[in-house]
């Protein structure tokens, strides 16, 4: 694909590479793409159009949605809904699974999705993003239910992020590598700017929230200690920090200069099973990675071979360049 290619373009080129394929997925991929043009003119908007600021609600997280959480989701599910391709969706703002209206044709996916990760940055004008998973959904079954959504991170037929940052740009995989299209504002056209992203093998910069220093498990003590004791140190090399707390943002610096991204369990968040949510944080994010050739683990094992057992389950995270993170691993392991 040329450099300036629109993303409509892609996809509908990557649909003629699968013989048989029924544009169904093209569709929905559509959908998942207008929603986020919608999301990007709103953040975008921000206070000119008063909606900054808490709701004053909780959602299933116990966490203080803000006015845009609750737009972002209303924009991504009727979208999704009404497009014809999903037969359920789930989402951080929505406590259940929810089921379509009887009346509304179903798909052949299943969509779960943040459809504003990083919202505490809201309000102080940095950037934060959607994510979301595309799964398959159960042949013949009217109104799946969260166990049909309870699927590895293997089974994502698709994932992908739209950082609303100085430039909107959407990250997709489907499995055939990773490719970023920036939207061309004039025309609200999505348009290939980053094919085939790598992420590079080996880092100097780490992304963690060092307030959480004294929880931290004796692996991740002992990996931040050698990157902080810096040449002199069992690394021979200095590193930088990093820490946006906006997932979004730190996935597509990794991706675009390599790096290690890190939310590990510690003994302030065990009891939940770490912080970041399993099924539209660490899975789409993981494949994405993974597609890029890095790596994204639990601490002990891969994220993405974990099988759910509840649709707002949390895992540690720790993803990036694939030499970094074998470190970290292998800390694990030892
Ligand atoms: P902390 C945002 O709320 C989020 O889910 C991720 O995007 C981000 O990496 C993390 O939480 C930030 O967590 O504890 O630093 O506020």
């Amino acid at each position: 694909m040329q450099i300036g290619t629109s993303l409509t373009h892609c996809l509908i080129e990557r649909q003629r590479d699968h013989a048989g394929a029924t544009g169904e997925f093209t569709l929905l991929m559509n959908d998942i793409v207008s929603a986020c043009k919608v999301i990007a003119s709103q953040v975008k908007k921000g206070n000119l159009i008063g909606i900054l600021g808490s709701a004053e609600t909780e959602n299933v997280q116990g966490e203080t949605q803000k006015k845009l959480d609750i737009i972002s989701n209303d924009v991504f599910t009727h979208t999704l809904m009404y497009g014809g391709q999903v037969a359920a969706l789930a989402s951080e703002e929505m406590d259940e699974v929810y089921h379509l209206p009887t009346q509304l044709q179903r798909g052949k996916y299943l969509c779960v999705y943040d459809p504003l990760d990083g919202s505490s940055n809201i309000d102080v004008n940095v950037t934060v993003g959607t994510i979301f998973s595309v799964l398959r959904a159960p042949e013949g079954v009217e109104n799946p239910s969260e166990k049909d959504f309870l699927q590895a991170g293997t089974e994502q037929v698709a994932a992908g992020y739209c950082i609303y940052g100085p430039s909107t740009i959407m990250v997709l995989t489907t499995g055939h590598g990773v490719h970023g299209f920036t939207l061309d504002q004039d025309i609200g056209e999505f348009k290939l700017t980053h094919p085939n992203i790598t992420i590079p093998e080996d880092t100097k910069e780490f992304a963690i929230n060092m307030s959480n220093q004294r929880f931290w498990d004796a692996p991740v003590k002992r990996y931040i200690d050698e990157c902080l004791a810096g040449k002199e140190g069992p690394r021979g090399k200095d590193f930088n920090m990093r820490w946006v707390a906006s997932m979004v943002a730190e996935v597509h610096r990794i991706l675009t200069r390599g790096g290690i991204f890190m939310y590990p369990i510690d003994s302030k968040i065990r009891d939940k099973g770490g912080k970041l949510r399993l099924m539209y944080e660490a899975n789409p994010m993981a494949m994405i990675v993974e597609q890029a050739g890095g790596l994204a683990i639990t601490g002990p094992d891969r994220i993405m071979t974990i099988k759910p057992s509840k649709l707002h389950q949390r895992v540690p995270v720790i993803l990036g360049s694939k030499n970094e993170v074998q470190v970290v691993w292998d800390y694990h392991k030892g």
